[in-house]
């Protein structure tokens, strides 16, 4: 059988969370490249693939998939194994905990650092200025989620529980930008999220994705 494909670059953030999904199973996959200057993630054969003309799609043989955490719970159920169980199936409370985690990172976590990183590396790109009080907002926004993950990683070494999961590496993509930006000392309050970043981002494929990010264009 063909070897699955994803279609979308490194550099995106929701295209790199599948890609530390596939590496950390260690399956065979192909990159295939959409190439935003030419708006190919709005042509008929993405949008067959995407229907919101967004990276990632990704397919299994017949099947296509778009949005990339459910890409990504799919190719962790595919390829789980006793050692790598990265969404603690086949454990009903260890499971729920994954989701409650993923949705706090999807929901409150998210949409808060893409906010810094547009204001910051998209807006000026486009010729506009960042908005100061918009990127306030957001980071007074931060810090509120960042107080919760402070005071569950002071009781388990990851989100979820004791084992790393998804819900663990789905932060790594935004989280590897907003270091590079001006308000990165905001981690620095919070021990606790540090070290697990640390601890994160010293993951072979966490490592491997993130030189797959510099490699491209964003
Ligand atoms: N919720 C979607 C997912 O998790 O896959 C978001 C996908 C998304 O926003 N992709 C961005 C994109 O394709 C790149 S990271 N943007 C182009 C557009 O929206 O036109």
């Amino acid at each position: 059988m063909a070897p699955m494909k994803v279609f979308g670059s490194a550099p995106f953030t929701n295209v790199a969370r599948v890609l530390v999904c596939l590496e950390e199973i260690g399956a065979e996959y192909d990159l295939v490249d959409i190439d935003f200057h030419v708006k190919q993630h709005k042509a008929p054969e993405q949008l067959a693939r995407n229907p919101f003309g967004q990276v990632p799609a990704f397919q299994d043989g017949d099947l296509l998939l778009f949005q990339s955490r459910a890409i990504s719970r799919y190719v962790l159920r595919k390829y789980k194994t006793e050692e790598v169980n990265l969404l603690r199936e086949g454990n009903l409370e260890e499971s729920a905990l994954v989701d409650v985690w993923l949705d706090v990172e999807a929901l409150q976590f998210d949409p808060v650092m893409h906010s810094v990183f547009y204001q910051h590396r998209v807006v000026p790109v486009l010729g506009g200025t960042t908005d100061a009080k918009m990127v306030e907002v957001s980071i007074g926004k931060l810090k509120k989620v960042l107080d919760v993950y402070e005071a569950q990683l002071s009781k388990h070494r990851y989100l979820a529980g004791d084992l790393v999961s998804l819900a663990d590496l789905s932060h790594f993509p935004e989280t590897h930008y907003f270091m590079e930006m001006p308000h990165a000392a905001v981690f620095d309050s919070y021990p606790r999220v540090k070290a697990w970043l640390e601890d994160l981002m010293s993951r072979p494929a966490v490592k491997k994705v993130v030189k797959m990010m510099g490699q491209e264009t964003h």
